[in-house]
């Protein structure tokens, strides 16, 4: 399970071939923006607890609620790393998977994804999936980001102001009043294709997710009692993080029809309120 290690003057970074996954970010002046559990486990099949998850070809149970692995097979399997490169003290790596290297009888088709990822004073993430079967198919997807916070009980995202969310622990639809804020357990799927920002009041910054290609934002906090029922996750990790997923899930399904292509971006982005020294 190899992973490459970033560090230039720009920023330090990890990504590990496990998943195509990225697991550390911080940019040069910055506290580590991705969250990475520090009960997190590194073996063949398991999901990784923290980083940024590729979650494919369905999200959590799927649009069936039958589906396993939870999020999907990208996640566990090793992806080949095709190339790193270097400029300007941004680093790049690519990672490929096709059905050669993964595949299951709840998604019988051939499929090309491409993760590339750029650890610089942004972490820009893009995924493309690719329709190389010659049937048409439906996927869900989503890069599930963990965000590292001061306090999760004290921070807010701003953005999803008048969008509807399926809150998944109530089973219901509600249109989101204000920011989002978190003083328990929070699991939301919401239709949004706006950018927002995490405001973190504790670590006096803003964490900015810009998005494109993609219609779903998924919000995820696990507070003290899931936390704790993990074992994977520290009985108080969860106010160190916030999940803002990016992605198109449920209803949001992207269908690709042979040799169409969807690409997924996400843009990370940090800026400090502490005054100057
Ligand atoms: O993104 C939120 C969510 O779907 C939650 O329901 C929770 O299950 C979380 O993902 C983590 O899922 P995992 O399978 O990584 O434990």
């Amino acid at each position: 399970m190899g992973s490459l290690i970033v560090d230039t003057p720009v920023a330090i970074g990890r990504i590990s071939d496990h998943g195509a996954q990225v697991l550390q970010w911080q940019p040069s002046g910055a506290e580590p923006v991705i969250w990475l559990s520090s009960h997190a486990v590194f073996a063949r099949d398991v999901a990784i607890r923290g980083g940024v998850p590729i979650c494919f070809p369905w999200f959590g149970a799927g649009r069936s609620g039958a589906m396993s692995p939870a999020h999907g097979f990208a996640r566990l399997v090793t992806w080949p790393c095709t190339a790193t490169t270097e400029q300007d003290g941004t680093v790049t790596v690519v990672h490929v998977l096709t059905q050669e290297q993964a595949v299951d009888p709840q998604f019988p088709y051939c499929y090309r994804m491409t993760s590339t990822a750029s650890f610089g004073d942004e972490l820009t993430l893009t995924l493309l999936v690719e329709n190389t079967d010659a049937t048409p198919f439906s996927f869900e997807v989503a890069l599930h980001t963990y965000l590292a916070v001061g306090d999760a009980s004290s921070v807010s995202i701003v953005g999803l102001e008048g969008a509807e969310y399926h809150d998944k622990l109530l089973d219901r639809h509600v249109v989101q009043a204000g920011p989002v804020i978190f003083d328990g357990e929070v699991d939301r799927v919401y239709s949004s294709t706006s950018d927002v920002i995490l405001r973190d009041p504790a670590l006096a910054r803003s964490v900015t997710i810009a998005k494109s290609g993609s219609a779903s934002t998924i919000v995820w906090n696990p507070w003290v009692d899931k936390s704790r029922a993990m074992a994977d996750f520290g009985d108080e990790e969860w106010r160190d993080m916030v999940c803002v997923e990016t992605g198109n899930v449920g209803d949001r399904a992207i269908t690709l029809h042979p040799g169409e292509v969807h690409e997924m971006k996400v843009i990370v982005s940090v800026s400090s309120h502490r005054p100057p020294s």
